[in-house]
């Protein structure tokens, strides 16, 4: 670092979410210069992270200033509006309006929502003739209607509703899903414009009951099992700074995609070595495979058309978390602008998992065995009836894993036709759940060991046997340089172990070799929905499970800035268009996970966990295993 540069810690603070006192500030700011019209409603208040060709020059210059992002919605004008304010000077920096896009729906307009089709006549008479006689036992989901129903010139921002009853005031209302009754709903002017009733089905007879209290006889056969750290953690938390044995990063947090890393960072023998300079989920979408009028236009963006970082739990120590947790508080901004706190937000602990390494000399008789012990940083999110928990793991070997556990409520239709639909599993007397996927968009900026990367693709072929393979047992990887983002849309295929490096090109370990980290797909699939359909013309970034594209700072989200009624086209497919140049270059790689669900009796009444994610892990980043300095555990010195 040059002198007068900013100092590391200076770099963390400046990628630090925005506090309440900064909210306040900058709602202040955007109000106080005519910018947010008195009915506007905030979306959300952001940090507007500096580029990396900021972050760069305040090597030798004073760290960047906090800007905050102003998101709001004008329901008169019916358009997004932007405020983009310099926090400490309290002055507007740039500010646009956003013509023919549609914002996404805020924190008030859920509530007002639901509160209004509950108070509908046309809804109550639906209720009624379901048996139903008080609105306040019915949920009431709003949901993102795509571009069904709607021309593109409509500037109306729409949803559309899903209700489910509670008969008892504790019951879990997906057991009663009030099929057949849908609302649409105008946001921008909170109105219902259409009820729609295409007739009531039996309501199943099931209660769907899973809280513990309701439950009866519970297990009791399991002993306390017990994590303790008698002296404390090992990692270090400053601010929103984190440090654990080598690794360096910051955690971030916005309204839509929850906690942000920055600057991942290794201290390889005194080198502080880059390997993230971004990482986070950036876009959820959840096709669903029933064609009915309706049920075909569910596939929610949890991400584009809400906001993940609304949506996030305060996590419970003992229940969420086990051990010894720290935890990071949230603050986010309401639809007036006030900042609120979501306490317990993002979970920091240690766990042991299982064993690192380990190898008995049978004929010295010695034993070397080390355990492996990871942090975890994580957050949970409640999108309506599912769950979703983001644990992001950061390994002694250089690994850094991403798992997302999709627990929570399967969506429910009531159903009395056959046994064995083609497009959902009957889950419990009377109750469909459709098939349906979860698709997840990791957008991962790297900087392996310095800015500039390039990324091949590695899989491994058969060698023909011949002179050179005379025993036919030869097989090998196979590199390619992925040198544009048109070639850079790659689909996973694991009967070849296919996986993608991104490496530096100007940097070599001690085997001669550029350092790199590889992308290590797990469990995926591709999209069923038709390439033709609504959801897959508005996420086409289900194409491909890889895309890399050129660094733009203005290229943000997936499936484009605002996927809320979009038509389709925005982000990835029309980024990657461009065909830039990838070798050499500043990237952002985009992993698309998918979680194929068939539904299954034991997913109901609630879902037990399941898993989706990648690890991204180093490849010839070192020189050897980076994990030998591990000491052994207590109880475990070498034996002889
Ligand atoms: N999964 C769609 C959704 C998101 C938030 C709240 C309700 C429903
Ligand atoms: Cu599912």
């Amino acid at each position: 670092m040059a002198e007068g540069g900013a100092r590391a810690d200076e770099l963390v603070a400046c990628l630090a979410p925005l506090t309440g006192p900064e909210i306040e500030a900058a709602v202040a700011a955007a109000r106080a210069a005519g910018l947010l019209p008195p009915t506007s409603r905030v979306i959300s208040v952001s940090l507007a992270e500096p580029s990396r060709a900021a972050l760069r020059v305040a090597a030798d210059r004073p760290a960047p200033p906090r800007w905050a992002e102003v998101l709001a919605v004008d329901p008169v004008r019916h358009l997004p509006l932007e405020v983009v304010v310099d926090v400490a000077g309290a002055q507007v920096v740039r500010h646009r309006e956003i013509p023919q896009a549609h914002a996404p729906v805020t924190l008030s307009e859920y509530r007002d929502c639901q509160r209004l089709v509950r108070a509908d006549p046309g809804f109550r008479a639906g209720l009624l003739r379901r048996g139903v006689a008080d609105p306040a036992q019915v949920l009431v989901e709003p949901w993102g209607i795509g571009d069904f129903e709607q021309s593109a010139e409509d500037p109306r921002r729409l949803v559309w509703t899903l209700s489910f009853w509670r008969a008892e005031p504790l019951d879990n209302p997906y057991a009663k899903p009030l099929t057949g009754l849908y609302c649409l709903v105008d946001l921008d002017a909170m109105a219902v414009l259409r009820v729609d009733d295409l007739g009531a089905r039996a309501l199943p007879p099931g209660r769907g009951t899973y809280a513990a209290d309701q439950l009866g006889a519970l297990r009791t056969d399991l002993r306390p099992l017990e994590i303790r750290q008698p002296e404390g953690v090992s990692f270090g938390l400053d601010g929103w700074a984190i440090t654990w044995q080598r690794w360096s990063f910051a955690v971030g947090f916005n309204a839509r995609e929850g906690m942000v890393l920055h600057q991942v960072n290794y201290r390889d023998q005194g080198r502080v070595r880059p390997i993230l300079q971004r990482a986070a989920v950036s876009e959820i979408v959840i096709p669903y495979a029933d064609p009915g009028r309706y049920e075909g236009w569910r596939n929610a963006f949890d991400i584009g058309e809400y906001g993940i970082g609304i949506m996030t739990n305060s996590l419970r120590l003992g229940c969420d978390c086990l051990g010894e947790i720290r935890y990071l508080d949230a603050t986010l901004a309401d639809s007036d602008g006030r900042p609120y706190r979501i306490p317990n937000a993002i979970c920091l602990h240690e766990e042991d998992q299982g064993l690192l390494w380990k190898h008995v000399d049978g004929e010295l008789g010695t034993t070397e065995v080390r355990r492996r012990r990871r942090l975890v940083v994580s957050f949970v999110i409640t999108a309506g009836n599912y769950e979703y928990a983001f644990y992001w793991s950061f390994h002694q070997d250089g690994t850094i894993e991403c798992e997302v556990r999709l627990t929570g409520v399967v969506l429910t239709s009531a159903w009395s036709g056959a046994d064995d639909p083609p497009h959902g599993t009957v889950v419990a007397p009377g109750t469909l759940a459709a098939h349906h996927q979860h698709f997840f968009c990791f957008r991962l900026d790297p900087t392996v060991d310095g800015p500039r990367n390039r990324v091949e693709e590695v899989e491994t072929v058969a060698v023909p046997p011949g002179p050179t393979n005379p025993y036919g047992n030869a097989f090998a990887p196979r590199r390619r340089l992925l040198a544009t983002e048109l070639a850079a849309r790659r689909l996973c295929d694991p009967l070849h172990g296919r996986h993608w490096v991104v490496s530096n090109p100007h940097r070599r370990n001690a085997l001669g070799r550029p350092v790199g980290y590889r992308l290590v797909p797990q469990d995926n699939v591709v999209a069923f929905a038709d390439p033709q359909s609504s959801v897959r013309r508005r996420a086409g970034f289900l194409d491909h499970h890889l895309w890399v594209t050129a660094y733009d700072p203005d290229q943000r989200h997936p499936a484009g800035e605002f996927p809320a009624q979009s038509i389709g086209g925005d982000g990835l497919p029309r980024w990657a268009r461009a065909d830039r140049d990838l070798d050499d270059a500043e990237l952002v790689m985009w992993y698309v996970v998918g979680s194929h669900h068939i539904p299954r009796p034991e997913d109901w009444p609630v879902m037990p966990a399941t898993r989706a994610g990648f690890r991204l892990e180093p490849v010839g980043f070192f020189d050897a295993n980076p994990a030998l300095d591990v000491a052994p555990s207590p109880d475990c010195e070498s034996r002889r």
